[in-house]
């Protein structure tokens, strides 16, 4: 019978109408079936039997599975495409073991790209967004992606953003929303606040402009109320990967430390007319006190502020560094730079002991005191700062070697606590802070203690003398959310002369973005729109103006997975969330492992706070997927090229317009920069979804990058045409009705079911690329076995097991195969294949043969060999004779099942 070549194109075409005209993957019903006929548990073990569906709680059957949903840029690109393969692997398998998947897709729909095309081009940024949207969405099902297209949202929709208004609205009430005076990293170009993650080496990530320091009142989120909660809650996020969970407890840095107070020095208060007498620095080193050179105050402390309008010198300072920016990376590369105020205070363990106040631009006026004490030996900063300033750098803790190491400054001029000896001569000067562990040294009655020790004992000598007192702080800030753009959820807030900042009622909700704006002025069209912001007070009736900031977009990828329980209800969120929440599998890139993962779990305090159903934690399990990389190349000048101008002939690469040479350059992240992008439309037009979802789904393990070569598609082509031609080629061969009792038949039929038992277990456990490994196995076992007669029964349970195996990997293919063997129902249709266990016991092992502990040969043997079988099966090796020729054989040990040792001698 002559096979006709498999047909990717009408294939996917047909399957891929065929789901969408029988909206094949949406939940039927909103209440949920609960009649549980077999099912497995999350890793897919089959546990068998019925369970009374009844008496389960409803979530138990329900399983939900989330990619990161996508900015509407206008075209999909290859991370998309392995994000959302993973996601689809997961829901499609999921659904074959018997659950319910919420499995949805929607448009992350706000955000900067839209406005900046409506300042280049001209259309509107709703317009450009929608139909951003429409392609990205063909471009998705093009895929074969099962989602449930009924619950689709896009958050720039006001049906979506009203809800965010109202939470607004709750979070006011609640005391979980407030307006402050902030400084904030101001974007000159993009004229818009930047959050500090925005901020790259000082400039902003979009405009590349530098970003400059500027106070304006914003409203902020109280993330700093769950700071403890979010972080202790960490712990219980078992199936989350151990480096997000070290990411954010890093970001919200909780230390314990003191506050300490320093008197300043009557004499020098009075020679520049300040107004303060004490000055609270915030530490979290209170054991290196010792240590101490100098003391510092932020550009904003009010001492400093004070001092400066009598002091032009001064004032010229700050102003230079609110050019720094607030990020913390701007902040550590900046040159460390201070002014002396002229101020002195006094140590508060010795009060022999005084040291100069600095206004220096590396501390901020929002963390802790706005003041630090500097100790030069054990911090890289003051180390910086002294170093510049000619400070001594005292150390005070012993590093690990038990090496001394001497300051670099001028120590002598300090109090004669440290003796020339300790410091002195051979000791080579510290290059930079020592910020380890270790003893404490120099320190009077802290001496001899290690660092944790020694900030215990001084805080408590602190207490003791009232000059400081315990703390416990976090690194976590508030959350900054106004955004100074338009294509944003308005803000809903109305400020009045007479009344202040007035919420807007819920009755007057959604505050919708008007349409008619421009983009031909810098600055918040909102801001300039002639009559959207002139409104009446709610409270008084008078002119009031509207709130013209909108939320950071951040805003609506913090509920996003709740609206989608019950994506079309009236109520933001309904009951429907405690049935699917938390999100069973969540997946997407590292790239998002603080913020909007941190901002999610916030939010969902928040949101239980104001009485909403959802749990405090809303994802259950997380996977990171690696990067998809691509080689890179450049031409002569050093240009970057496309992959599709560049021709390879063995490893000779020239340029395909110019026909000149080309240097091969490292693989790296597919990016527009490096122009090392394949388009997937490109792959999907040559090849077929099911390739590109095979290809990426083989070639590493989910969370690993993935290194994208035409070669490694090229044989993903191949195979899925090899399987076409052995499975449709069984067509010919109708099954036999009993199960063949020879070798080979069992060969093959306990092949069958340890592929299955395998695969259940690698999918359950994210190790796609072994899942694909064992279907390559069986397939080939399977060519390797045509040829055999009485193999009908065997071959055809391989075929059809097969093919429902491949299914959450091949959906297209395995349907279209699956109905040329004749069947009627989905593949999609079918519960998950059952390994039968008898058939999955190995009755051959494998048992390794030792010469004196040494490993010589390996040899199969059936599992029930005896021990003088297994003896002289070993013994019978050629290299194990080899290794025991002219010895005499002393003994034989037999560990069964696993080695049998020769003792010669
Ligand atoms: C003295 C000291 C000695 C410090 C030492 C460190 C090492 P983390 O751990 O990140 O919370 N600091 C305090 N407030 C600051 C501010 N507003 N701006 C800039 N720096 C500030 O950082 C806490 C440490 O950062 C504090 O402990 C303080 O320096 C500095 F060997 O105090 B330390
Ligand atoms: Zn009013």
């Amino acid at each position: 019978m002559e096979i006709e070549r498999y047909n990717f194109r009408e294939t996917e075409q047909k399957w891929q109408r065929f789901w969408d005209e029988t909206q094949a993957f949406a939940l039927k019903s909103k209440g949920l079936s609960v009649v549980v006929e077999e099912r497995s548990d999350d890793h897919g073990e089959s546990r068998g039997g019925a369970v009374a569906g009844a008496e389960r709680p409803l979530k138990k059957n329900n399983y939900y599975v989330l990619e990161m949903f996508p900015y509407p840029s206008g075209n999909i690109h290859m991370g998309h495409v392995r994000n959302y393969t993973l996601g689809d692997v997961v829901a499609r398998f999921k659904r074959a073991n018997g659950f319910q998947v919420l499995h949805p897709m929607g448009w992350d729909a706000f955000g900067l790209p839209a406005e900046n095309a409506a300042i280049e081009r001209g259309v509107h940024p709703g317009v450009w967004t929608y139909k951003n949207i429409e392609t990205m969405r063909a471009q998705l099902k093009s895929i074969g992606l099962s989602y449930d297209w009924s619950r689709e949202l896009a958050t720039c929709d006001p049906d979506y953003y009203k809800h965010e208004q109202k939470f607004f609205l709750d979070f006011l009430k609640a005391g979980l929303a407030y307006r402050k005076e902030a400084q904030v990293n101001w974007d000159p170009v993009d004229n818009t606040v930047l959050a500090n993650e925005q901020v790259i080496e000082g400039r902003g990530w979009r405009s590349g402009a530098p970003v400059e320091r500027r106070k304006l009142s914003q409203w902020f989120l109280k993330i700093s109320d769950f700071a403890e909660d979010l972080l202790e809650s960490l712990k219980g996020l078992e199936e989350w990967p151990e480096k997000v969970r070290l990411m954010q407890e890093r970001w919200i840095g909780k230390s314990i430390g003191a506050r300490i107070k320093y008197t300043i020095l009557p004499e020098s208060w009075r020679s520049v007319a300040a107004t303060s007498s004490i000055i609270e620095v915030f530490t979290t080193r209170p054991d290196t006190l010792f240590g101490m050179s100098f003391l510092a105050i932020s550009p904003h402390h009010p001492i400093a502020q004070q001092l400066a309008t009598g002091n032009p010198k001064l004032a010229a300072f700050i102003k230079e560094c609110d050019t720094l920016g607030t990020s913390e990376e701007a902040i550590e590369k900046a040159e460390k730079k201070g002014f002396d105020t002229g101020l002195k205070v006094r140590h508060p363990f010795d009060p022999v002991r005084e040291h100069p106040v600095y206004v220096a631009n590396f501390v901020l006026m929002e963390y802790g005191t706005g003041a630090v004490f500097g100790c030069p030996a054990h911090d890289q900063r003051d180390f910086e700062f002294a170093t510049k300033y000619k400070l001594p750098i005292l150390p005070v803790v012993e590093n690990a070697e038990g090496v001394r190491v001497r300051g670099g400054g001028k120590a002598d001029d300090l109090a004669g606590e440290i003796s020339r000896s300790e410091i002195g001569g051979s000791v080579p000067p510290m290059k930079e802070a020592y910020t380890g562990d270790g003893q404490l040294i120099n320190s009077q009655f802290l001496n001899g203690l290690s660092v944790e020790e020694g900030k215990e004992r001084a805080i408590a000598e602190l207490v003791k003398l009232k000059a400081g007192e315990k703390t416990i702080t976090y690194r976590l800030r508030d959350w900054g959310v106004s955004r100074q753009r338009y294509w944003g959820c308005p803000i809903p807030i109305i400020y009045c002369e007479s009344c202040g900042a007035v919420p807007v009622p819920e009755k007057d909700l959604p505050v919708k973005l008007p349409e008619d704006v421009t983009f031909d002025k810098p600055g918040n069209p909102l801001a300039h729109h002639p009559t959207w912001k002139h409104v009446p007070c709610p409270t008084c009736g008078k002119a009031a103006t509207r709130e013209t900031d909108t939320f950071d977009t951040f805003f609506e990828s913090s509920w996003y997975f709740a609206r989608f329980c019950d994506a079309k209800a009236k109520e933001p969120i309904t009951a429907a969330a405690k049935d699917w929440l938390p999100v069973d599998q969540y997946i997407g890139g590292i790239e998002h492992a603080v913020l909007h993962l941190l901002y999610s779990r916030f939010f969902m305090r928040a949101l239980k706070k104001c009485g909403y159903p959802v749990p405090a934690e809303p994802f259950k399990g997380l996977m990171t997927q690696g990067m998809v990389c691509h080689e890179t190349y450049k031409d002569k000048a050093g240009n970057w090229l496309h992959p599709d101008d560049v021709v390879k002939d063995g490893g000779k690469l020239t340029q395909k317009s110019s026909g000149e040479p080309v240097t091969l350059g490292r693989s790296e992240k597919m990016s527009k920069s490096k122009k090392n992008t394949v388009d997937p439309r490109a792959i999907i037009e040559t090849y077929g979804a099911d390739t590109a979802r095979l290809f990426m789904l083989s070639d590493s393990p989910p969370e690993r990058d993935l290194e994208w070569t035409e070669a490694g598609v090229d044989g993903a082509w191949r195979y899925i045409n090899r399987l076409w031609r052995l499975l449709l080629g069984l067509k010919g061969r109708p099954p036999a009705q009993v199960a063949e009792a020879s070798d080979s038949a069992l060969v093959l039929r306990r092949k069958t079911h340890q592929t299955i038992e395998g695969i259940t277990y690698d999918i359950g456990h994210f190790h796609f690329n072994k899942a694909v490994a064992r279907i390559r196995e069986l397939s080939n076992m399977m060519e390797s076995l045509l040829a055999t007669p009485g193999l009908d029964y065997a071959l055809r349970e391989a075929c059809e097991t097969l093919i429902r195996l491949i299914e959450p990997f091949l959906p297209h293919f395995a349907e279209e195969i699956w109905q040329q063997l004749g069947h009627r129902e989905t593949v999609a249709s079918l519960p998950w294949p059952k390994a039968d266990p008898a058939l999955c016991i190995e009755d051959e092992i494998t048992i390794a043969v030792q010469v004196n502990g040494k490993l010589r040969a390996t040899v199969n043997a059936p599992r029930d060999a005896r021990q003088e079988d297994l003896e002289a099966l070993a013994l019978a090796q050629k290299n194990v004779q080899e290794f025991i020729a002219g010895k005499a054989i002393r003994k034989i040990i037999v560990v069964p099942g696993k080695i049998v040792n020769v003792v010669a001698a």
